[in-house]
């Protein structure tokens, strides 16, 4: 008989616990990045507001779209090599910033499994409905499985990482996350990687790699309008953070390819001339006909730079997977 204890909301059990990182208190300081954002020129909006349980959910959709190709890229190229990841790097705790569904995850899970060794899984999301609705299905799904869920951002995450059950562990980092981070962001956060790490365990990353801008423009321009609808909702978080009156119908989605930068860039586009308070911040900001506010930024990785970089912050790559037409790449690292 399992015990059953409740906190926050959240119900625990022997093989379940919860690390909640993310209670208003922890992020009562976030105004701060969203302020300055709309305070500089251009105009930015931290990306991670996208993710409100709505907008996670409309992630889940973008994953599944036909134009969206990285999803379904990683997950081809981690059916061909989930069970020489676990070979490779023998029985783990797998530890996953920015799990989400768990649906890649589930591969390796299975390749894990097959060790016969325990089966240990971290889950690290900042959105805490699909953490829990993810977990409790993984729980049913693999029967000797323990999870602890952490809600949280990832820098709370990886300062506080929970104590391991099983070593070494294997960092997980799927889905080109990585570009979402400015060069130097990226930089700091491949750091705290490291710094998360012992010497010996292990990193496992999945990057988008450069290509034709139109198969980039496309995917981020899909013809469903999921990724519009997964844009304009970040107004709508932003909005209920922070009281503000962001009027969702004054703005457009818009997604290209800077080639300089090597990134596709998404922005809302105002249609009109307005001002729009977040009355929680007492803050203001006005807006152009035309103006926009940029809402991320997706880098696409040239390989040999990427995995020079890696090295330069202590992450040796052990070994380089990627599909056929060097579309993306899962890059083993062990840190040194
Ligand atoms: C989460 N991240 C890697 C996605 C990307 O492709 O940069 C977010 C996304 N934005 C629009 N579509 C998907």
């Amino acid at each position: 008989m399992k015990s059953m204890v409740s906190i926050s909301g959240i119900q625990e059990n022997s093989r379940c616990r919860w690390l909640m990182l993310n209670t208003a208190e922890e992020l009562s300081n976030d105004g701060q990045e969203v302020i300055e954002g709309l305070s500089q020129s251009p105009k930015t909006l931290p990306c991670r507001y996208f993710y409100d349980d709505f907008g996670s959910a409309l992630f889940e959709q973008i994953c599944d779209l036909p134009e969206y190709y990285p999803t379904r890229t990683e997950q081809s190229i981690l059916e061909s090599c989930a069970s020489e990841i676990a070979q490779l790097t023998g029985a783990c705790e797998l530890i996953e910033l920015g799990s989400g569904s768990s649906r890649k995850t589930r591969l390796l899970l299975d390749a894990y499994s097959q060790l016969n060794s325990p089966l240990r899984y971290c889950p690290i999301d900042v959105s805490t409905g699909i953490l829990k609705t993810s977990a409790l299905d993984l729980l049913q799904e693999y029967q000797t499985l323990h999870i602890c869920g952490v809600a949280g951002t990832y820098e709370q995450a990886l300062a506080q990482l929970p104590t391991p059950d099983l070593n070494p562990r294997l960092l997980i980092f799927l889905g080109s996350t990585l570009g979402n981070l400015e060069e130097q962001e990226c930089t700091q956060f491949l750091a705290q990687i490291r710094q998360a790490l012992q010497p010996g365990e292990y990193f496992l990353v999945g990057v988008d790699l450069q290509k034709a801008p139109e198969v980039l423009e496309t995917a981020y321009n899909d013809s469903k309008g999921v990724t519009a609808a997964f844009n304009l909702n970040m107004l709508r978080h932003v909005n209920r953070t922070f009281q503000g009156n962001f009027a969702l119908d004054q703005f457009v989605h818009r997604a290209f390819y800077n080639a300089i930068a090597h990134q596709i860039e998404m922005h809302l586009v105002s249609l009109q001339a307005q001002t729009v308070t977040l009355e929680s911040l007492k803050f203001q900001v006005t807006l152009q006909a035309g103006e926009s506010l940029r809402t991320e930024i997706s880098r696409k990785f040239h390989l040999p730079t990427f995995s020079a970089v890696l090295a330069a912050q202590g992450l040796r790559s052990l070994r380089i997977w990627t599909d056929p037409q060097d579309w993306f790449a899962l890059l083993l690292c062990q840190s040194v």
